[in-house]
């Protein structure tokens, strides 16, 4: 496969680092005006870190505004598109809108890719009770029923319920322990096989929610490699600048740092390594 040679060559001369070091983190011509409005300015966790006016979740209502983007690949030649919500980890003054987020985009799979606070900092407040407590967030309330743990990653189930419409969906939340910030993840078979139930839970036509701390770094990771092998399964090739800068157009420096970059790169070639060799096999 001529795209997979093109990235173990890109990988091994250092040209693929080397041009998503020269990419733009920004792209020029978008306003981040909303984001700097006086009254919004303590919802941003980082004075650094905001979403475009263009592609930001807007919120029904007055107050309608929350440091998160909508994203949108299409890897697949059918048309059919992967849509994400990407977001900050949530402040003590931000859960009310994280949680309206997850009600008016009808998520049903929330994906946390950080602990709560890293080497003595608090990356993200806790947004959800303990099970099996219930708490109210504006108008709605969140349960939890269950918390699971495995190695790498938590799984908690939620309802969510809106206590005006007395509604309520199911929420299950996906928490990946094992990845500090600017870093990448602690070992990439966990972190595949992460992306695999994540795959496995998604409903095709529904935003999946993820967010680390800032919603930038390991966030963005989480994305391209969601998209990668969705673009391997399609039998397409796959470009990782290209998905980069399709994801920089829409949220400000995702993916964070070289490190993070180069981890993808090489998680996508062992997938594509590993299917070339079920191929071959009798
Ligand atoms: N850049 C942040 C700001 O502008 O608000 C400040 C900041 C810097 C916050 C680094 C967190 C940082 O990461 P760490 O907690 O890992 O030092
Ligand atoms: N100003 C902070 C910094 O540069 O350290 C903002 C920041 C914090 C950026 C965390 C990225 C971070 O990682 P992630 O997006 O994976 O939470």
């Amino acid at each position: 496969e001529e795209s997979m040679k093109q990235l173990e060559r890109g990988i091994q001369s250092g040209t693929l680092s080397f041009h998503f070091e020269n990419l733009y983190k920004r792209k020029p011509g978008l306003s981040l005006s909303c984001a700097r409005q006086p009254e919004n300015q303590e919802k941003n966790r980082y004075r650094d870190v905001l979403p475009y006016d263009d592609t930001r979740v807007v919120l029904l209502g007055k107050e309608d505004y929350i440091n998160a983007s909508h994203i949108t690949v299409a890897p697949n030649e059918s048309g059919v598109c992967l849509r994400y919500i990407a977001a900050q980890g949530p402040l003590p003054q931000t859960c009310t809108h994280f949680w309206q987020t997850v009600w008016e985009q009808q998520t049903h799979t929330i994906i946390m890719l950080t602990t709560l606070t890293e080497r003595g900092r608090t990356k993200c407040h806790q947004y959800w009770p303990h099970p099996p407590e219930v708490k109210d967030y504006g108008h709605l309330s969140v349960k939890c029923h269950s918390e699971e743990c495995n190695l790498a990653y938590v799984t908690r189930q939620f309802t969510l319920r809106h206590k005006k419409l007395a509604e309520e969906f199911s929420v299950t939340h996906l928490q990946y322990v094992a990845w500090p910030d600017h870093g990448v993840p602690d070992d990439p078979s966990d972190f595949l096989l992460f992306i695999s139930s994540v795959r496995e839970r998604r409903k095709a036509t529904e935003p999946l929610m993820v967010h680390c701390s800032a919603g930038i770094g390991r966030t963005g990771v989480l994305i391209t490699m969601e998209t990668a092998l969705s673009l391997i399964d399609a039998g397409r090739p796959v470009f990782p600048l290209d998905i980069v800068k399709t994801l920089r157009d829409q949220r400000a420096m995702m993916v964070q740092t070289t490190c993070q970059f180069q981890f993808v790169c090489e998680a996508i070639l062992r997938v594509y390594k590993e299917k070339e060799e079920k191929s071959k096999a009798p």
